[in-house]
């Protein structure tokens, strides 16, 4: 994929200019941090898994790493973050304001590249998934600081927040190749499950990471009182007073305590639990996978599966 993901780079930074000198400062701050590119990777594999080779796949691989990075920066303001990809924030370092505009900038820089692109079923998958993406940032709003909610609270917002832009990702690889609609939708469902096992890991790493490697801050879920899985089956497996703890901990967003939270997850194999689930959402992306020919591109398609998985950043 090397290669491959060498042109897609060349059209992120062709597509990043602008006449602001700071908005060329904050985006070429922000992308050229690197990340995984794990979101373009998914465009580019479905399409060649399904034997298209047109230029246009670059550009809709550039479009998702676009709105990526422009949710980072939204995101980043309202969780208050300050690490980054291994660095100080947008947010830290310009201000606030900065950050949102900038990420208004690549957002709706990613609409005008999509409409080049000219269709629009590609319009539509962005469109709704971007629009999903934010109810999911909304609803996880609504959560914050609730002991109550429910494990499928919690999935209904990282399918939102995070699943949904794998899933559109995948799935405009195969409106590239040209699938019918219920292979493209298996595509879809692919990119959905993986991206739930993703946010699944995501989430267990801020209790099991180490920030040097993640590159931000570990704890900072808590420190937001961000009623997450790892916190949650803790609560199911743990005694009155544990329990007490962690509820406390999520209403009140304190990290003084961290450490006895971490053992805490730890001990009652909640971390475990958490890969568990991750794992059954890789299972599941792995047999979407048999709707498709076998390929180099399918296979690295499941080698996916594992390393969203067994991650430490
Ligand atoms: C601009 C459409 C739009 C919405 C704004 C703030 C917000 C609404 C959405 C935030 C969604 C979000 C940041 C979800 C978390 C997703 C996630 C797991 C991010 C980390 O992804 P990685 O690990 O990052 O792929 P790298 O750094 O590797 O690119």
């Amino acid at each position: 994929m090397a290669p491959e993901m060498r042109r897609v780079d060349a059209v992120i930074h062709e597509r990043l200019s602008s006449q602001v000198a700071l908005i060329d400062q904050i985006s070429t701050y922000i992308v050229s941090a690197g990340g995984k590119r794990i979101r373009p990777r998914l465009v580019l594999l479905f399409a060649q898994a399904l034997g298209f080779d047109g230029p246009e796949r670059y550009e809709l691989a550039a479009i998702v790493e676009f709105i990526h990075t422009a949710t980072l920066l939204h995101d980043d303001v309202v969780d208050e973050s300050s690490l980054r990809r291994g660095r100080a924030t947008s947010n830290a370092l310009f201000g606030n304001a900065a950050s949102v505009l900038v990420g208004d900038f690549l957002y709706s820089r990613a609409f005008q590249m999509m409409v080049s692109v000219n269709r629009m079923r590609v319009l539509d998958v962005l469109a709704d998934a971007t629009n999903v993406i934010a109810e999911g940032e909304v609803l996880q709003l609504i959560n914050m600081h609730d002991a109550d909610i429910t494990v499928e609270d919690y999935l209904r917002v990282i399918r939102f927040k995070t699943a949904k832009l794998f899933e559109a990702s995948a799935r405009l690889g195969a409106v590239l190749g040209g699938a019918e609609r219920a292979l493209e939708d298996r595509c879809a469902d692919y990119g959905r499950a993986l991206g739930t096992a993703f946010q699944l890991v995501d989430d267990l790493l801020d209790y099991e990471g180490k920030s040097a490697e993640l590159g931000k801050n570990v704890g900072d879920d808590l420190r937001e009182g961000k009623p997450t899985l790892p916190l949650l089956l803790a609560m199911q497996r743990g005694t009155e007073d544990e329990r007490q703890l962690v509820r406390h901990a999520i209403e009140h967003g304190e990290v003084e305590r961290l450490a006895e939270i971490v053992a805490l997850v730890q001990r009652t194999g909640a971390l475990e639990a958490t890969r568990d689930a991750a794992e059954a959402e890789a299972d599941r992306a792995r047999e979407c996978l048999a709707a498709l020919p076998e390929s180099q591109a399918r296979q690295a398609l499941l080698e996916l599966c594992v390393r969203a998985v067994h991650r430490s950043s």
